[in-house]
C-alpha cells in the first residue's frame, strides 16, 4: 500500500461520492474506502454496491460495517476502536479480506498489529472538523513512532492537507487521507494527483 488512501464524504462532497470515486481511480489510487456515519443500511448497501462495481483495479473497503462488506463483496473493512472487535470480523470475514484498524496510540498500533491487522490507521494527525469526535491530534511523531516498532503498513489520516502532507510522509505514513482537502474542491482528480506527487519525490 502507497499513496493516497480515498474515503467518500457524501456531506462535504461537492459532485457527489460516485463522481469523487471516479476521480479518484483516474488519480490511481490504491484503496477507496466507503464511508457513511449517516445512511440507512438500505442506503448503504445501494451505495456501495455501486461502488463495488467502479472500483475493479482498487481495493474496496468499507468502514465498519462487516454486514455491508460481505453484502457487496468488498475487500474488506477499516475498523475503529469502537466497532466490532478484530477477531469477531476476522471470523466473519475470513482469512483473505483486509482488515484495517484505527489506532490512536503505540499501544492500540501494537495491539492491531498483533491481532493480524493487514494496516493500521494513525488519527487524527492533526486537528480536524470533519469527523467530530476525533480527539485530540496525535502529531507526525506517532507516525515516526509506530513505524519503528510495527512492520505493517501506516495510514495517517486527520487534517491533512498539500502543505503538511510533506511532513507526514517523512514521518513514515506509507499512505495518507485527506478528504475536506480534496472533495470540497472542484477537481478532485487534480488535487488527489498533488498528494500522489508528493510520494514519488
Ligand atoms: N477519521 P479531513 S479523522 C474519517 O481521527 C476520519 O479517526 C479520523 O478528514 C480519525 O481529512 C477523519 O477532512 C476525517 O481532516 C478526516
Amino acid at each position: 500500500m502507497r499513496g493516497f488512501y480515498f474515503i467518500t464524504d457524501t456531506s462535504l462532497s461537492r459532485r457527489g461520492i460516485e463522481s469523487d470515486v471516479r476521480n479518484a481511480l483516474k488519480a490511481k489510487v490504491e484503496v477507496v474506502q466507503y464511508r457513511d456515519k449517516y445512511a440507512s443500511v438500505q442506503e448503504m448497501y445501494r451505495q456501495a454496491s455501486i461502488l463495488r462495481r467502479i472500483c475493479k483495479r482498487a481495493l474496496f473497503l468499507i468502514n465498519d460495517r462487516v454486514d455491508i462488506a460481505l453484502a457487496v463483496n468488498a475487500d474488506g473493512v477499516h475498523l475503529g476502536q469502537d466497532d466490532l472487535p478484530y477477531k469477531i470480523c476476522r471470523k466473519i470475514l475470513g482469512k483473505n479480506k483486509i482488515i484495517g484498524v484505527t489506532a490512536h496510540s503505540l499501544e492500540e498500533a501494537r495491539q492491531a498489529q498483533k491481532n493480524g491487522a493487514d494496516y493500521v490507521g494513525v488519527s487524527p494527525i492533526f486537528s480536524t472538523s470533519t469527523k467530530q469526535d476525533a480527539g485530540k491530534p496525535v502529531g507526525v511523531d506517532l507516525i515516526k513512532k509506530i513505524k519503528k516498532h510495527l512492520s505493517i503498513p501506516i495510514i495517517a489520516i486527520g487534517g491533512i492537507d498539500i502543505y503538511n502532507a510533506p511532513r507526514v510522509i517523512r514521518a513514515g505514513a506509507d499512505c495518507l487521507c485527506a478528504i475536506s482537502a480534496v472533495v470540497t474542491k472542484p477537481d478532485v482528480r487534480r488535487e488527489i494527483e498533488k498528494f500522489q506527487r508528493l510520494f514519488k519525490t
